[in-house]
């Protein structure tokens, strides 16, 4: 049931700059006041960045769709043998990179668990990266990856993300979070890493000084409950490493496979931005993923608390895979009309949120 007023007692919490508790986000969740929780969240983002709104230039790369793990969302992953599979060479991976047109200083490197590559063909596609473009940032793997890593190296949580990092790794993406509740899970990927796993793997990046992201998928079968507990989680974990950059609610895209007529609305995109904005208050960033949110809702979110837009994301694969409607890829020209016809300044970063001229 959705009440169209927030308390004054959460508002005056936010405007007090009080840390919100899980019953103060569930009744900003339950609430219909966007332009109330828009306003509170804005903010909150320009008091930390000011007008700034940050973008980069990146592309991603997906070695695979092979995977083992048949999470029921995912649209872009197989099984070996299926129609459309596929496994890059690292030669292939090299060739793309050389013949992409325009320039980049993040590559976001993400893909499947791949039934037989050994954990040596990662370590050689980072660090032949690294030789042929120096100067590229790689952001790669989500916790579920490394996971299926430590399996294969045999050296253990510590020891694989050290040999990562000495390879060229320089930080870590947020997927494969999802929900961290064990119910939903249970239910949309069951075979997936528990939520403990993806924050003691994040924890454990942290500590060894690799920086990372946060992610959320919402929209699907979860309650606003969850998404609390998800908020909670890693706003606990931030208060003890201090090392995610910024956290990307994922706009859940409709598939088949998952039994339910919900999705999320334009509302419903927009507020949960908003109120990630509010509880997340030791998180750098909230980032409006264009890709998932489509252009014209980033572009409003930059209203509500969001201070990041991703970047110039050549070839994405798994959004699209699901049937995004979004463009295959944008501009630098606009990203930074997409930023500064919102009135706000755009700022051109790197993987690690070094300001870029
Ligand atoms: O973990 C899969 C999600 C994630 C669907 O860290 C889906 O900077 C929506 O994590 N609808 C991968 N989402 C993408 C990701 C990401 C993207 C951009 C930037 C960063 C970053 C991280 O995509 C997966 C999964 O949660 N996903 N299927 C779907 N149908
Ligand atoms: Fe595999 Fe990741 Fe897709 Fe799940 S979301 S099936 S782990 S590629």
């Amino acid at each position: 049931m959705l009440e169209w007023h927030v308390s004054l007692r959460v508002f005056d919490k936010i405007y007090a700059a009080e840390r919100l508790d899980s019953d103060d986000a569930l009744e900003l969740f339950h609430s219909d006041d966007l332009f109330g929780i828009g306003r509170a969240a804005s903010s909150a983002a320009e008091t930390r960045h000011d007008k700034k709104v940050y973008y980069t230039r990146n592309r991603h790369i997906n070695p695979t769709n092979l995977c083992v793990n048949r999470c029921k969302f995912c649209a872009f992953s197989r099984s070996v043998g299926q129609d459309g599979a596929y496994a890059m060479t690292i030669d292939e991976i090299l060739h793309t990179l050389a013949a992409s047109a325009s320039p980049f200083n993040e590559l976001h490197i993400v893909g499947g668990l791949h039934p037989d590559w050994p954990f040596s063909y990662y370590l050689e596609l980072i660090s032949k990266i690294k030789l042929h473009h120096p100067h590229v940032q790689i952001k790669a793997f989500t916790a579920v990856e490394i996971d299926h890593f430590t399996k294969l190296s045999g050296l253990g949580l510590q020891g694989t993300l050290s040999k990562l990092k000495a390879h060229g790794l320089d930080m870590l993406p947020g997927g494969g979070a999802e929900i961290f509740n064990e119910g939903v899970r249970a239910r949309l990927c069951p075979e997936k890493i528990h939520a403990s796993r993806w924050l003691e793997i994040h924890e454990a990046a942290h500590n060894l000084g690799i920086k990372s992201n946060a992610t959320m998928l919402y929209g699907h079968i979860e309650t606003y409950e969850d998404r609390v507990e998800h908020l909670m989680a890693l706003r606990q974990l931030q208060d003890s490493t201090g090392g995610f950059q910024a956290f990307i609610p994922l706009s859940y895209q409709p598939v088949d496979a998952v039994e339910t007529t919900r999705y999320p609305s334009g509302i419903d995109d927009l507020k949960t931005i908003a109120i990630s904005r509010l509880v997340l208050d030791n998180f750098p960033h909230i980032k409006a993923y264009w890709i998932m949110l489509g252009q014209k809702i980033c572009q409003i979110a930059l209203f509500f608390g969001a201070t990041d837009i991703d970047g110039t994301v050549i070839e994405e694969k798994i959004a699209h895979s699901a049937g995004a409607s979004s463009a295959p890829a944008l501009t630098t020209a606009e990203m930074i009309h997409l930023i500064t016809r919102a009135h706000k300044e755009a700022v051109q970063r790197n993987a690690t949120y070094e300001e870029v001229q």
